[in-house]
């Protein structure tokens, strides 16, 4: 298995070539490239995913992520035959991820012309240039045999929903291709570049280089090819960068990019001895984490689907803030900034977004792409028996987004020490989205106490609920957070300080009043007010119930007056406010709501998996863990939410692996001054081992049954089963 640092597959299922586009993905936080073959269209979903470049698909209101123009495709003709795998049954097919270095594989032989022809390509997304992908091709046959090579940029690719693209300009000289295309609503420019490397000139317009080669038996033909990807900024210069990048050739470049990704699990490996199957998991998870992070930029999220097609619009939600950044601040800090500060940057779509329903501050977007106006449309899902559209209500009520942005902020300055994220525009950030939170708010001078009324959780299932307890009690933190982080500044910047200087009376008001449901006498915290009330069911009893496959439960739909819910809420609240509940109410509520989860989503299972741990549930924990890390592995996920298609990789179950391993196994958690580690491994795992940025000191940890080493600490303060760690 090779310390599961090989995804590969042997043989060919048509049916699987959706699901290996995600699973095999190459991206690079710029870029996403799915895993598809070389000679694949269209038709087979072949995608370059753009990050943070967006537009409306032709004749629709949709605006989505744009994808590029494909530089790397190529296809052998033989004889009269296009060896296109999706229409050939292949001699032998397989298909390689290697994801320490970032490289796809694959080799497939065909037997055409009365020859065993074989095909291997291998390519790359560029770490270390970010507009640029790279191929090697090599083509052998037992036989001689007269093959056609044709390769260039393939126009016809993958979009969900209409096309994005016009083109201006074609370019096709020298065994080079170009093509400038613009968006269809906004004209924004992208330039798409191609070059083969390793041929005499063949270059035969459209974009294409075709050439015949007199193959003789056993003997490989090879050339190489170079696409490059440019739009916004980047375009400046465009060709000479592209250029540059063709003199150095594809092993130069090859190494630089291998070169990034040994940085890269330098700092973010986790390394589990004794159980192969969740190393490969594990990793996996991590490979796709640093594959989407926008290294490069603080102008664009992580979508909810990563770089591997336009799934949700290509947009960023909470998925950031609560399951990935936990990842990125404690092993790349740049990474986690740039999140954060597109938040920031984000902010006035937040602020039009609170006036537009008639709040002040700011309401992030439950869909954002790169201004921070929602993307997200008032109907979310299509109605199966109807086919009509539905009316959802994420867009409007689903609150607790402007909180996760302030919590998941305060953890970023708390475990690096840079509080200097709050200067430049934080603290800003976290009043306006105080201040939205105190203008949607009901203050009930009855009770003394405001209520945060009509909300969606993150069980989307239940819609317009009052007093949803993750909501309030994330939005008490954001309360409590701004008024932390107003004093850390004054301390910082006493200047700044005086110059923010706002009436905050209210702040504080709203800070101590704001209700957060209790737990009952048996130590249940109610969901919402009145879900107690609703239908005793399971999913289980409801599955039965529904009358077609994909049937949408929420809405008015089947679960709306039941207990049954899509994915974990008040145990979501127990994994975030983990210093906040004992033992015993973590079990209660674990085990009271678990029967009801749905895990319709695949952000659910993460927080049951954590919250088990906490409470001994080892074997429970493990489970979960798996279904989280192995997502993206086996598919086995939701694809259709009524009519609509949500397929593609998962990166906040690929978050919620790590924060299992490291927060869940290894028992990571943190207040302000002290790091803890309270391991509670899973039996089959002999020794974990990982690295943590703790404010500035780079933490290794290894862990071996009940026993911890740390090194690295300086002047930071580490416990071990809550007691002062000495070496
Ligand atoms: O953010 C999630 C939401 O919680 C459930 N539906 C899918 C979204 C994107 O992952």
């Amino acid at each position: 298995m090779t310390n599961g640092w090989l995804i590969a597959k042997e043989g060919f299922e048509p049916a699987d070539i959706e699901l290996h586009g995600s699973k095999y993905l190459l991206g690079n936080g710029f870029m996403g490239y799915r895993g598809t073959m070389e000679e694949y269209g269209a038709k087979q979903l072949v995608a370059v995913n753009l990050a943070g470049f967006f537009d409306l698909a032709e004749n629709t209101d949709w605006r989505e992520s744009v994808n590029a123009p494909n530089p790397l495709y190529t296809v052998i003709i033989a004889g009269d035959t296009e060896l296109n795998l999706s229409c050939i049954k292949p001699i032998k097919h397989r298909q390689i991820l290697d994801i320490k270095n970032g490289i796809h594989k694959r080799e497939t032989t065909f037997f055409v012309c009365g020859a065993n022809i074989t095909v291997k390509a291998e390519r790359f997304v560029s770490m270390s240039r970010k507009n640029i992908l790279a191929l090697r091709y090599t083509v052998i046959a037992d036989k001689d045999v007269m093959i056609t090579v044709k390769t260039g940029i393939d126009k016809n690719i993958w979009d969900i929903s209409g096309r994005h693209l016009s083109y201006v300009n074609e370019v096709s000289e020298d065994n080079y291709a170009e093509l400038i295309c613009k968006t269809v609503q906004l004209k924004n420019r992208l330039r798409v570049f191609e070059k083969i490397i390793g041929v005499k000139n063949a270059t035969n317009g459209n974009l294409l280089h075709i050439f015949n080669i007199d193959l003789k038996a056993n003997k490989e033909f090879e050339f190489t090819k170079l696409g490059g990807i440019y739009h916004s900024e980047s375009l400046d210069n465009s060709k000479t960068d592209f250029l540059n990048a063709v003199n150095s050739g594809y092993d130069v470049l090859k190494s630089e990019h291998i070169a990034v990704w040994e940085n890269i699990w330098e700092t973010s490996d986790v390394v589990i001895e004794g159980d192969d199957e969740a190393q490969q998991a594990l990793r996996y998870s991590i490979y796709h984490l640093c594959s989407i992070a926008p290294h490069n930029t603080d102008r664009c999220g992580i979508p909810a689907r990563g770089l591997s097609g336009q799934v949700y619009k290509g947009a960023a939600f909470w998925d950031t803030e609560m399951f990935m950044l936990p990842f990125f601040q404690f092993t790349d800090k740049n990474a986690a900034r740039n999140l954060l500060m597109y938040r920031v940057n984000t902010l006035p779509g937040a602020k039009r977004k609170a006036n537009e329903f008639g709040f002040e501050g700011a309401f992030f977007a439950w869909e954002s792409q790169e201004t921070g106006d929602d993307a997200c449309t008032l109907f979310n899902v299509n109605d199966i028996f109807t086919n009509r559209p539905l009316r959802t209500y994420f867009k409007d009520k689903q609150i607790h987004i402007s909180a996760d942005i302030v919590f998941a902020m305060w953890d970023y300055c708390r475990t690096t020490d840079d509080y200097s994220l709050l200067l430049d525009g934080g603290l800003n950030l976290m009043y306006e989205c105080l201040r939205f939170f105190y203008t949607y708010s009901c203050f009930k001078p009855y009770k003394n106490r405001y209520e945060l009324l009509d909300v969606i959780g993150p069980d989307e299932y239940h819609e317009r609920v009052n007093n949803n307890a993750f909501t309030n009690i994330m939005v008490k933190h954001a309360a409590d957070i701004f008024l932390l982080a107003l004093s850390r500044v004054r301390e910082i910047s006493p200047q700044y300080f005086k110059e923010f200087n706002k009436d905050l009376d209210w702040a504080y008001d709203f800070a101590e009043k704001l209700y957060v449901p209790q737990p009952d006498e048996n130590g249940i915290i109610e969901q919402f007010d009145g879900y107690f009330q609703l239908e005793d069911v399971t999913p289980e009893v409801l599955k039965a119930r529904e009358l077609k496959e994909n049937e949408y439960w929420g809405g008015h739909g089947l679960a709306s007056t039941t207990r049954t819910l899509k994915q974990a809420d008040v145990v979501m609240m127990l994994n975030v406010f983990r210093n906040e509940y004992s033992t015993v109410i973590k079990k209660a509520n674990w085990e009271f709501y678990e029967p009801y989860t749905e895990h319709g989503s695949s952000l659910s299972a993460c927080a049951y998996a954590i919250v088990a741990a906490e409470i001994g549930y080892i074997d429970w924990a493990y489970n979960y863990f798996m279904k989280t890390a192995k997502v993206d592995l086996t598919g086995n996920t939701k694809q259709y939410v009524g009519s609509q298609y949500i397929g593609g990789t998962h990166p906040a179950a690929n978050g919620g692996a790590w924060n299992t391993a490291v927060l869940g196994f290894a028992g990571v958690s943190f207040t302000d001054n002290i790091l803890d580690i309270s391991p509670r491994l899973p039996k089959k795992w002999r020794s974990m081992k990982f690295k943590l940025n703790w404010k500035g000191d780079k933490l290794s940890i290894t862990i071996t049954g009940e026993q911890v080493k740390v090194c690295g600490i300086t002047d930071t303060r580490v416990t071990v089963y809550g007691k002062e760690y000495s070496g």
